[in-house]
């Protein structure tokens, strides 16, 4: 049972939903992020059921639980999570964070540090509705990997890595536009399958749950490229993907195709912009992601002890 007044803050990136427990989370004591979300898993994973399923929630909702920092000196920490589990980072996310702690009053414009669960992010809070994040380290872990896939065939694409595990694929052959978006989930999640049949995995055997399809943007006015991103689940994401993106900066450095500074517009399925920078700092490639978002509501949690549903359906 969740016994204390839950509130939150939904806001949006991109077209894509951060739902942040402002108060009333559960305690999960004063370890790093990565600890937190080890105890919000075994421990408290009602919560996360409770907030982002259905009926309250969706498939789409990420959840965003708002943390004590380890380190005073930085603004927050914070936990990520979804309809089927937890997420190591999210960019979308941590620029929806930004926007509503300044909705709160919690911080002021400029430059702050965030802990997540893969290390620390700064964030630089540029306007009311715009920040940069500086993501963790990125890095394309294996290039032209292939996989052969049910109903498919041989499918090729790029294993990196961007504060989540992603599969990057260029030549799929399929229209990257809205109403083919039942056609784009189902290829998805055929290839992330067969991946995890075929044991193909990231650094560590870090299980690979994001895939990523590309394609020339409809408007090369607008972007550089456009994508559709695969989230846990079968969710895709309305926002470029902030972690996609930092993998996919990751996999053009490695080819030699982006330089330090060289800006890169990542446009989403739904045509919401992320803009891409990336800077090396002691060998390591750190990718900036700038975005947009706005805080859309404020509720305090309700449940009724006659709601079979009070703690989510079960995805
Ligand atoms: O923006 O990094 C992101 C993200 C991950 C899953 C959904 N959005």
């Amino acid at each position: 049972m969740i016994a204390s007044e839950l509130k939150i803050i939904d806001s949006h990136t991109g077209g894509e939903p951060t739902r942040t427990i402002i108060s009333g989370g559960p305690d999960l004591g004063e370890g790093d992020m990565a600890e937190r979300l080890s105890i919000f898993a075994r421990d408290f994973d009602h919560y996360r059921r409770t907030l982002v399923n259905e009926p309250r929630g969706s498939e789409v909702m990420v959840g965003a639980l708002l943390c004590e920092p380890v380190n005073p000196k930085n603004a927050a920490g914070v936990v990520f999570f979804n309809n089927v589990g937890y997420l190591g980072m999210c960019g979308h996310g941590t620029i929806g964070l930004a926007v509503t702690l300044y909705n709160m009053g919690k911080i002021s414009l400029g430059r702050h540090t965030i802990e997540t669960p893969v290390g620390e992010v700064e964030v630089n809070l540029i306007s009311p509705n715009r920040a940069a994040i500086e993501n963790v380290p990125s890095y394309r872990f294996a290039k032209d990997v292939a996989v052969d896939v049910n109903g498919i065939g041989q499918v090729i694409g790029d294993i990196a890595w961007g504060g989540n595990w992603f599969f990057l694929i260029k030549n799929h052959g399929l229209l990257l536009k809205q109403d083919n978006i039942p056609q784009l989930v189902d290829y998805s999640c055929r290839v992330r399958d067969a991946l995890s049949e075929a044991k193909i995995t990231g650094k560590n055997d870090g299980y690979i749950d994001h895939i990523e399809l590309f394609a020339e943007p409809a408007n090369p006015d607008e972007a550089n490229s456009q994508s559709f991103v695969l989230c846990p689940g079968s969710a895709y994401d309305r926002s470029p993907c902030g972690t996609g993106t930092s993998a996919k900066l990751a996999c053009l450095y490695a080819d030699g195709a982006l330089q330090p500074g060289q800006i890169w517009r990542q446009q989403s399925i739904i045509g919401s912009v992320f803009e891409g920078s990336i800077s090396i700092r002691e060998g390591q490639l750190i990718p900036r992601i700038v975005g947009e978002a706005f805080v859309n509501l404020r509720a305090t949690v309700v449940f009724d002890p006659n709601d079979p549903y009070c703690h989510g359906i079960p995805a």
